[in-house]
């Protein structure tokens, strides 16, 4: 790194500059005595520089800086009053830490004139105020104190400016909490935001907000932003996906150099980040598609990471990852490379589709005992299920909302029946459409937001519907209790089997036993099952293999039944329930009626069939008219 000291003739540069080089075992440099021959002439016989006579001589400093930088460093005393000259001292990717040195005119006048021999005129230096233009950057130190005193201040202000372990780009809810949580494990950081109508404040607001973090650096300025980064730079997006992700990295490509990494921590679709790390990688960059889940509390606390790219590139990255990771039961990190590509924002994405239909469920659960019981009565009975085997992240904060309340009425009582969604989801029951892969549970419960999102025409066709008024019996708690437990086991095999079917398509060679490691803590999905989940997966490709679950599947197809019964009785839409209890039955059924299907496809489109009578399974065609 190369310290600049700068500011106007007078202003203690070279004195405050051999010191500070003593102290911290730098060589110091006096920019003045690089100028070329003819500059040198031309001070000797008074004749002012103009800007085209500095240019060479700044662009000789900047060759000195890169070769003091890979020495070790160097203390450089220059007057640099304009931001042209600054601008070309900083085009070296030397990282340069400025310091201005500032003082009043009366201070420095007075000051100069106590010097001996001095040759600054009023007027000279009543110029070179003129021309100063302050830094917006930089440490800003006034040198109306003691030497020792200066010293000190740089000195710990250098130490806090100590180059970046890891910038983020993104102050929105996930990249604020991600940027305290690397703050809060010592990890110096820098953080930026754009900067546009209404959101110039977004990093300055932040930074004044956690100003007890002192290893935090804020920038508006993208190239002082990734200047203030160690090398290779290692910067995490945390920004909306989609088109804006890209209009990051156009931005930020021309900073970076060979080897630096970027990270999309945000919800990008996995065949987005596929071609971005392709692009990148044409330009010698690294790209790490890194899912992120838990939330702004994950995020601050210890999310659960699934970092997909190059085994190199995530190598890269790995010790902070995992150090910012939430931990398993034995304090490894929820953080693991995934896969190649897109394979670890296509496991964050299966997540999600995971946990729509995780909150579908609860969401049903509380469908049918809303209509016995009281919201406290409902957090009690999940409460009981809370000590059990059932016990999850999203079972606690539903027995949470249950019971919160608001100048005493419940919040949830108030809430429009209107489920927002961000795509997710979607994007997981396509996925599994492209790859064949069966998963009904976690489409129906996207289906289920979409339908709760058709308020005003459920409202008006509600009101055609005759209301019964039959008097309602209570639901058995126990069938509804196994039937969650049923329907639970089905939608982690469905999701897993879906990340399994992506990883034979694709080549990704993923460890599934592994991603629900990563899944025990951190994340919106952390459960008891999901802990179960990590040695069935050990053991067993599918869940339906483990012969014990299976049993346990089979007991409670009764449980599942009866809840579904109970729905029909009293009208309550059961999206997920019906899903799960469709599948069993299919999944466990030998003869479905597909037969016709095929005889139809045959019929009007020639599509051919194969014969239960024919062990070859040859492909027949009837003339069916
Ligand atoms: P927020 O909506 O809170 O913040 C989004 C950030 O993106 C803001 O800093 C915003 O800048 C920036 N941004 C946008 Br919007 N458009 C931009 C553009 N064109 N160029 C540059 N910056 C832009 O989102 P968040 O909740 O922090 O989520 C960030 C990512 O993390 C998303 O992909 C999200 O799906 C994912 N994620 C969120 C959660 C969660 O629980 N919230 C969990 C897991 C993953 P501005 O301040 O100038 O508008």
């Amino acid at each position: 790194m190369v310290i600049i000291l700068m500011g106007v003739s007078g202003c203690g540069k070279t004195t405050i500059g051999k010191q500070l080089a003593l102290e911290l075992g730098l060589p110091f440099f006096d920019a003045d005595d690089f100028h070329p021959k003819v500059n040198i002439e031309k001070m000797k016989n008074n004749v002012p520089l103009n800007d085209s006579d500095r240019l060479p001589w700044l662009n000789i400093l900047v060759e000195k800086m890169i070769h003091w930088d890979k020495m070790g460093g160097a203390i450089l005393a220059c007057s640099a009053l304009k931001e042209s000259y600054r601008t070309i001292l900083s085009s070296t990717q030397t990282s340069i830490s400025w310091v201005f040195l500032s003082g009043t005119f009366e201070l420095i006048s007075n000051r100069l004139k106590a010097r001996k021999n001095h040759y600054m005129t009023t007027d000279l230096l009543q110029s070179q105020f003129e021309i100063l233009e302050v830094p917006k950057y930089g440490i800003h130190v006034n040198i109306d104190n003691s030497i020792d005193e200066i010293i000190k201040h740089i000195n710990l202000k250098l130490k806090l400016m100590k180059q970046s372990v890891f910038g983020v780009i993104g102050l929105g809810v996930m990249g604020k909490s991600l940027s305290l949580n690397m703050a809060e494990k010592g990890l110096n950081v820098s953080v930026y935001n754009r900067s546009e109508e209404g959101e110039e404040k977004v990093v300055s607001n932040f930074i004044n907000e956690n100003d007890t973090f002192k290893n935090i650096l804020g920038f508006n300025d993208l190239k002082q932003f990734v200047r203030s980064l160690e090398k290779p730079s290692k910067i995490v997006i945390m920004v909306k996906a989609g088109e804006a992700i890209d209009g990051v990295i156009d931005q930020l490509t021309p900073y970076l150099t060979i080897g630096d990494v970027i990270i999309d921590g945000g919800n990008s679709y996995y065949e987005d980040t596929a071609n971005r790390v392709g692009y990148l990688k044409s330009k010698g960059i690294h790209f790490v598609g890194c899912g992120i889940s838990g939330g702004e509390e994950g995020a601050r606390k210890g999310p659960s990471m699934m970092p997909g790219g190059s085994l190199d590139s995530y190598q890269k990255i790995a010790p902070v990852l995992e150090l910012i990771s939430a931990k398993d039961k034995n304090d490894q990190p929820c953080c693991s490379y995934i896969g190649p590509d897109g394979a670890g924002h296509f496991v964050k994405m299966v997540h999600n589709g995971m946990e729509y239909a995780e909150m579908q469920l609860l969401a049903e659960v509380y469908a049918i005992l809303k209509l016995s019981f009281a919201n406290e009565k409902i957090a009690d009975i999940l409460s009981d299920w809370h000590s059990t085997d059932l016990s999850s992240y999203l079972l606690e904060i539903t027995i949470n909302i249950l019971q919160k309340k608001e100048k005493n009425t419940y919040v949830l009582d108030s809430i429009l029946d209107v489920a927002g969604n961000k795509g997710t989801g979607s994007w997981s029951s396509k996925a599994a459409f492209d790859l064949g892969s069966v998963n009904t549970i976690m489409s129906s419960a996207v289906f289920a937001r979409y339908i709760s999102s058709l308020k005003q025409k459920r409202k008006s066709y509600s009101s055609l519907i005759k209301q019964s008024n039959k008097e309602i019996d209570v639901p058995h708690i126990k069938d509804l209790e196994n039937a969650y437990r049923f329907a639970r086991i089905l939608n982690h095999h469905q999701g897993f089997e879906l990340i399994r079917l992506a990883s034979i398509e694709y080549n990704w060679n993923l460890n599934l036993s592994e991603i629900a490691r990563i899944w025990t803590n951190g994340c919106i999905i952390r459960s008891n099952f999901m802990e179960q989940s990590v040695e069935i997966l050990k053991e067993h490709e599918t869940y339906f293999e483990d012969t014990v679950l299976f049993k346990s599947l089979i007991i409670k197809e009764s449980n599942i039944k009866e809840c579904i019964s109970y729905a029909l009785k009293y009208r309550i839409p059961l999206d997920t329930f019906w899903s799960a209890y469709n599948y069993w039955v299919s999944m466990t059924t030998e003869n479905l009626s597909a037969n016709l299907i095929q005889a139809q496809r045959d019929y009007f489109g020639a599509h051919t069939y194969q014969r239960k009578d024919d062990s070859l399974l040859k492909f027949y065609h009837t003339n069916w008219i």
